[in-house]
């Protein structure tokens, strides 16, 4: 469990912050909102040795207008939430196991109802989701951020689950999502959906998987979807026994399950290497007969809390993911692939994110999280509650292979970083790296502003929150163009 004096320890409020103090300047023209997921326990969890994806969602808002910026943060109150807080404990058992919770509560049948919500944001048509691979997405009140509810499209959505990580096509405005154990616990079902820019499902493809895996993010070029099952698996037997979801076969291969856009079932064609785990990718395209991927893959199991199959102990060392890419012929007669390390000594967090406005072409940039050793560290100040300091971000050249780097201090651990454009039409990388940081000498948030061209001259300006916010999953930008987020706070009594 996390002390209750580092970042990870539950901090239970909601929050308006209006004015925040800024350090520095932020930029002229980055108006629009940087929103952001994670989890926080609102009663403590079942087993001490939980999933910290147990967590109950927490959307927050850095609302940037003109220099000024406002923040905002709020339970999602699913109906998990609700049911805690009228009863005043928990209820819920392990990650992802209804056989774990208590009986009034278990929706075996109906799992999705147990969803937290705590992974993502995404917008379709105006709407703005809060999403987890485990459920629909739950719809969140933009101006308010308060929940409304989980949103099937109407009724039309054909899976029980959706990814957290669905990709916006930059050409199309489409909706690019998927979810596995489609059809019920454990079940090997995958559905691919699309839904145009006006909220519309224009397409569904139900496919089956080789086994059933964690099917955390996937990649999308111009021609195809590419789906990666790795590592992690888990049956019935295993969730009625009341284990945790998922626990890692080191014999299991990696399967990399490639689609055209347009096609159907039987297209599907499945490539097949080592054990690894992908559970982000960077973005990936087709060339010709060959698609290409690119992410940070971990040799092994990627996080302590899912255990290992054969009872080993899980290894930090091996557990260390590397950019990798991966090629596939689609001409070839065997279902093999060619995996390529790009940066071989830099490790990094798979936190691996693009210029979205070229997702599924090639990108020349990749930016991510890592540890800089050659950079100062406070450990005074840092005290043990930081496990591993991520202090800088990366600004991955994939063309070149080289890397500059932002180092955000000797007290300061990083959460994902996030490209904001500097202009709508600004060239691929020509913009801003944004992301919050946990500042241990001063035990609160801040939110840092670099440029991506420069990432070396270090921040342009910092939000900075008067109390410790909780650490983020992963977080979006949004431009006011993208999504309305109404009236400045503190401005609607003046409406
Ligand atoms: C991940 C995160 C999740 C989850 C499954 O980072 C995988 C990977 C925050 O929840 O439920
Ligand atoms: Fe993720």
């Amino acid at each position: 469990m996390a002390q209750t004096s580092d970042f990870f320890a539950p901090q239970a409020f909601e929050a308006d912050v209006i004015d925040c103090q800024v350090e520095g300047t932020i930029p002229d023209g980055l108006n629009g909102a940087f929103v952001r997921v994670g989890g926080d326990w609102a009663y403590p969890p079942k087993h001490a040795d939980d999933s910290p994806f147990n967590q109950d969602g927490y959307i927050s808002r850095f609302r940037f207008r003109n220099g000024r910026v406002d923040y905002t943060g709020r339970w999602i109150e699913t109906e998990r939430y609700r049911n805690n807080r009228a009863a005043g404990r928990q209820l819920y058992g392990y990650y992802r196991n209804p056989y774990d919770c208590e009986p009034e509560v278990a929706n075996i049948d109906e799992p999705w109802r147990n969803t937290l919500a705590n992974t993502n944001v995404e917008v379709n048509a105006g709407r703005l989701f809060a999403l987890k691979e485990d459920a629909p997405p739950t719809e969140i009140d933009p101006v308010t951020l308060k929940s409304k509810g989980l949103f099937t499209f109407g009724g039309d959505y054909g899976s029980q689950t959706f990814t957290a990580h669905p990709k916006v096509d930059p050409a199309t405005g489409e909706l690019i999502t998927f979810g596995y154990e489609a059809t019920g616990l454990a079940s090997d079902d995958l559905v691919l959906t699309i839904i145009d820019r006006d909220g519309a499902i224009t397409r569904e493809t139900r496919l089956k998987v080789p086994y059933v895996s964690m099917i955390h993010d996937f990649a999308i070029t111009e021609g195809h979807v590419i789906f990666p099952v790795f590592g992690y698996v888990t049956d019935l037997e295993r969730l009625k026994a009341g284990k945790i979801h998922w626990t890692w076969d080191r014999e299991a291969p990696t399967w990399f399950g490639i689609l055209p856009r347009d096609g159907e079932a039987n297209d599907l064609r499945w490539f097949k290497g080592p054990n690894r785990a992908i559970v982000h990718t960077f973005n990936a395209y087709t060339r010709g007969d060959t698609v290409v991927l690119d992410a940070p893959i971990f040799d092994n199991n990627p996080f302590p809390f899912f255990p290992s199959a054969d009872g080993s102990e899980w290894d930090a060392l091996k557990s260390r993911a590397l950019i990798r890419r991966m090629i596939f012929d689609l001409n070839s007669k065997d279902d093999g692939y060619r995996e390529e390390i790009l940066f071989p000594d830099l490790p990094v967090i798979d936190l691996g994110r693009v210029d979205d406005r070229f997702m599924g072409r090639e990108t020349r940039y990749a930016y991510t999280s890592f540890n800089d050793p050659a950079q100062p560290i406070d450990r005074d100040r840092l005290g043990t509650g930081a496990r591993r300091v991520i202090n800088s971000y990366g600004v991955f050249d994939m063309h070149d292979r080289t890397m500059r780097s932002f180092y955000a201090g000797p007290t300061h651990a990083l959460q994902e970083v996030t490209f904001v454009p500097r202009a709508a039409d600004a060239d691929e990388g020509d913009g801003w790296l944004i992301g919050t940081a946990s500042n241990y000498a001063e035990m609160r948030t801040e939110l840092i502003v670099a440029d991506a061209r420069r990432p070396d001259e270090g921040a342009i300006g910092r939000v900075v929150l008067p109390f410790r916010a909780n650490v983020q999953i992963h977080g979006r930008w949004y431009s006011d163009a993208q999504l309305d987020f109404g009236p400045d706070a503190g401005m609607e009594s003046q409406k």
